[in-house]
């Protein structure tokens, strides 16, 4: 709302200039797509806009002119116009079909992935985003470099999902079993949003990431490099925090003492715990570990046995050690 005054002036002066913010009715474009996408679809918008005025105008004046207190009787159809008939079906089939064709162009160019495209694997899961990279680095933001075709393989541990980045104009199915692709070619530096777009349970409107586009391939590479071993230089309780980031723990779980899904891990450490089956535990090393790898065992009272084992992510020993050390450093 905020931006709205701004924005709809930025419209009224010139509605083509680009903006990192985008204007009043798009996000920036980002992407190769977003221009033709972008084009087509006001080109619709346009059309509906004078069809509707058309016909509402078409109709207010037929009723009016046709009112009862000027034409009381019903009057049998005078005669049909041929030429009439050809008007209004030829000009709006030319139409269609011009929506049709632009639409089918783009879609063929969305399906199409460049060969040689930079390969990025996208897994989606209750709720949290999980991309790897070629090299092996791993992160839960989309970073990718500015003017290099990027493909993203799509899969879902879980339920349906669905990526969207509205400044990319691309939007493509998760969905757990198999894969899908999308591609783009990023054309504008900056951090945008990543949602997800299929509705996927209790927390899905916080299955939100970014994608950050770096302007150099050099600066993508450094960044690569850094996120190949991100655990590098941390103290066990700070390298435990980085894994509740980017492991999805922080999507049920909070650090701050505030309960989502799950309990907070803010002052659990060393506390009385009562499960749903009645009995009660001391939160110490052990429980944590079995609270990661087996959730069921013992049920904290008053939340739902709704945690996978180890949050559904793969978890390497060294990690469940970090986050047994974060854990405990939350301690009060
Ligand atoms: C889908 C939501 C969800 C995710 C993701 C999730 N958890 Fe949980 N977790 C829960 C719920 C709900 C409980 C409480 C019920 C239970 O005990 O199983 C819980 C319980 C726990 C407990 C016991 C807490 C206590 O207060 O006694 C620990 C420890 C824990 N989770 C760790 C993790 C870690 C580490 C991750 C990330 C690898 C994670 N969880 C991911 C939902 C989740
Ligand atoms: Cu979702």
């Amino acid at each position: 709302m905020i931006h709205l005054v701004p924005n709809l002036l930025a419209v009224l002066q010139s509605s083509s200039e680009q903006t990192p913010e985008g204007s009043l009715f798009f996000p920036p474009k980002a992407s190769n797509f977003a221009a033709e996408a972008d084009w087509l679809y006001n080109f619709i918008f346009w059309v509906s806009v004078v069809a509707f005025a058309l016909v509402i105008a078409a109709t207010v004046y037929l009723v009016v002119r046709y009112r009862k207190s000027v034409a009381p009787e019903p009057q049998p159809s005078p005669h049909h116009s041929t030429k009439l008939e050809v008007i209004w079906s030829v000009i709006p089939s030319i139409f269609l079909v011009v929506m049709f064709w632009k639409g089918f162009e783009l879609f063929v160019d969305y399906r199409k992935v460049p060969a040689g495209a930079y390969q990025i694997q996208v897994e989606g899961v209750k709720w949290n985003w999980t991309f790897r990279y070629p090299t092996g680095a791993e992160s839960n933001e989309l970073h990718v470099p500015m003017g290099e075709p990027v493909e993203l393989l799509i899969s879902s541990k879980d339920v349906l999902h669905s990526v969207f980045i509205p400044a990319f104009r691309v939007k493509q199915d998760a969905v757990p079993g198999r894969y899908t692709r999308l591609w783009f070619e990023a054309t504008m530096p900056g951090e945008f949003p990543f949602y997800c777009t299929e509705y996927c349970g209790t927390s899905h409107s916080g299955m939100i990431t970014k994608a950050k586009v770096y302007e150099t391939r050099a600066e993508f590479d450094e960044w690569l490099k850094s996120a190949l071993n991100p655990y590098e230089g941390k103290s066990p309780a700070e390298a435990g925090a980085l894994v509740w980031e980017r492991k999805g723990c922080k999507t049920c779980h909070t650090n701050d003492g505030s309960n989502l899904v799950g309990p907070s891990f803010k002052g659990i450490w060393g506390a009385t715990r009562e499960f749903e089956d009645g009995s009660t535990g001391t939160v110490d090393e052990n429980y944590i570990l079995e609270s990661i790898q087996m959730p069921a065992a013992k049920i904290v009272k008053g939340y739902q046995n709704v945690m996978v084992a180890n949050g559904g992510q793969e978890l390497s020993d060294e990690e469940r050690d970090f986050l047994v050390a974060y854990i405990t450093s939350l301690a009060n």
